[in-house]
C-alpha cells in the first residue's frame, strides 16, 4: 500500500538523517540540516525508489506519518530528533512543560535509577509530552512498559537544559533520578 511504502521510505530517511549520512556521501551541518536537493540525489542513487523520491513525495510522507520526524526549511531538510551521528546536533533550548514522560522497559529501571536517564545510543534522552506517547515509545521494548514522570519544572529550575524536538518530543542531556517518579 501507499502507506506502507511511505513508512519504508521514512525509515530510510531517518537512517540517513539520524545515523549515517556519511554512507550517503552527505554531511549534516551543526543543526542537522542538509541541502534538500543533495539529500534527494543521495537517497535516489542509493535506493532506486520507483518513482523517484521528490520533495513533494517527502511532504506527502511527512503528512501521512504518525509522528513529526523531519523538518524542511529553506531548501534544506533535517531529522528533528533521534540522532546518533558523531558530533552533537544542536537543538534549540527552551522552557519545558512542567511535566514530561518517558516510557521504557521494566528491565532498565534499576539501571536508570542508579545511573540517571541517559541518552544511551543516541545524542539526547527523549521525553514525551503525554503518557500515551510515552506508552507507545516504551512498547518498542516492553509489552507492558514502565512510565516515568519527569518533574521537568524542578529539573529546569535546577539548571538542567531542555531542547525542543517537536511539539511532542523534548530532548535532554540526562535526567538525574531525583526528578523521576514511576507511575
Ligand atoms: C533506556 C523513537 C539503562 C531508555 C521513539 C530507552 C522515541 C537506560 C533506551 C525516540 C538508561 C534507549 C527515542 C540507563 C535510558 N540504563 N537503560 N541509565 N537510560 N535507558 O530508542 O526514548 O519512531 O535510544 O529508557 O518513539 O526509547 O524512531 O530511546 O528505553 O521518540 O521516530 O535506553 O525514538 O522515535 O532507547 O526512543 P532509544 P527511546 P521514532
Amino acid at each position: 500500500s501507499d502507506h506502507r511504502n511511505n513508512v519504508f521510505i521514512s525509515k530510510k530517511m531517518s537512517y540517513c538523517l539520524r545515523h549515517n549520512p556519511a554512507k550517503y556521501g552527505l554531511k549534516l551541518d551543526e543543526y542537522g540540516f542538509v541541502d534538500l536537493q543533495d539529500f534527494l540525489n543521495a537517497m535516489n542513487s542509493m535506493h532506486h525508489f520507483s518513482p523517484k523520491l521528490t520533495e513533494m513525495k517527502i511532504r506527502e510522507i511527512m503528512h501521512d506519518s504518525d509522528k513529526e520526524r523531519f523538518e524542511i526549511k529553506k531548501g534544506t531538510i533535517c531529522a528533528l530528533y533521534g540522532h546518533s551521528v558523531p558530533g552533537i546536533i544542536k537543538r534549540k533550548k527552551a522552557v519545558p512543560p512542567k511535566v514530561l514522560y518517558h516510557g521504557t522497559a521494566h528491565r532498565f529501571l534499576k539501571s536508570i535509577k542508579k545511573e540517571r536517564l541517559l541518552p544511551m545510543g543516541r545524542q539526547y534522552v527523549h521525553l514525551s509530552t503525554d503518557i500515551e506517547m510515552a506508552m507507545s515509545v516504551g512498547k518498542r521494548r516492553d509489552s507492558h512498559p514502565a512510565i516515568l514522570r519527569i518533574n521537568a519544572e524542578k529539573a529546569y529550575q535546577d539548571g538542567i537544559d531542555f531542547y525542543i524536538g517537536n511539539d511532542e518530543v523534548w530532548l535532554c542531556d540526562h535526567v538525574p533520578s531525583d526528578y523521576l517518579t514511576q507511575l
